[in-house]
């Protein structure tokens, strides 16, 4: 079981309707079942004075992140639609920062990269941890083989101590084995896959 603390932060990955919901834009299968577990997480973070912040993926109308504009991603998390909304089931208590609202792909909770021309800029996710002395995060939520795996690469990346905690995730396994792969490349980068 994992532990929280005043320095350890829950980061709880895009549970969005569109990725959570079997009628989503990009449901994950079985990215429901992740609710109950990430919640008890919200819980005992919550209880333990740490911080929990929320990431959402959230994107304009046209993007090239979509396959309607060359992306491989069916339309999905687009601003302020039913999809893009945090599932009605989650406990929704801490800071939320969105990624990918100006058409960039916003995998990482930490950085979005301009599809075009490959640049990267921070969020402001690296400066809401290191405002509370955050030495430690817990990555939870969707998709594992997505936006989990490269908040936690990012997280590794930013000398965090890095826990992803597989039972709070699922992968969109677009390729079969996507999943076991992801954990796979988050343990050799030195995440700790509980
Ligand atoms: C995600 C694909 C496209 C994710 C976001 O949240 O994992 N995956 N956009
Ligand atoms: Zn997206």
């Amino acid at each position: 079981m994992i532990r929280y603390d005043s320095k350890t932060a829950l980061i709880v990955v895009d549970v969005q309707n569109d990725f959570a919901d079997t009628d989503g834009g990009l449901y994950v299968p079985s990215g429901e079942d992740v609710i109950p577990v990430v919640n008890r997480e919200i819980e005992r973070a919550r209880q333990a004075g740490a911080l929990v912040v929320y990431t959402q993926d959230w994107h304009p109308e046209r993007t090239p992140h979509f396959a309607t504009d060359g992306g491989v991603w069916p339309v999905h998390c687009v601003a302020d639609t039913w999809g893009a909304g945090f599932h009605p089931d989650l406990i929704v208590d801490g800071p939320v920062v969105r990624k990918g609202t100006g058409g960039e792909d916003g995998y990482s909770g930490f950085t979005i990269r301009d599809p075009a021309t490959g640049e990267e800029r921070a969020t402001e996710l690296s400066g809401l941890l290191r405002q509370r002395g955050v030495t430690s995060v817990v990555i939870v939520g969707l998709a594992l083989d997505y936006c989990v795996k490269a908040t936690a690469l990012d997280a590794a990346r930013a000398q965090l101590r890095t826990s992803v905690l597989a039972d709070g995730t699922r992968a969109v396994d677009l390729r079969q084995g996507d999943g076991e792969r992801a954990r796979v490349e988050l343990a050799a980068a030195g995440v700790t896959v509980v």
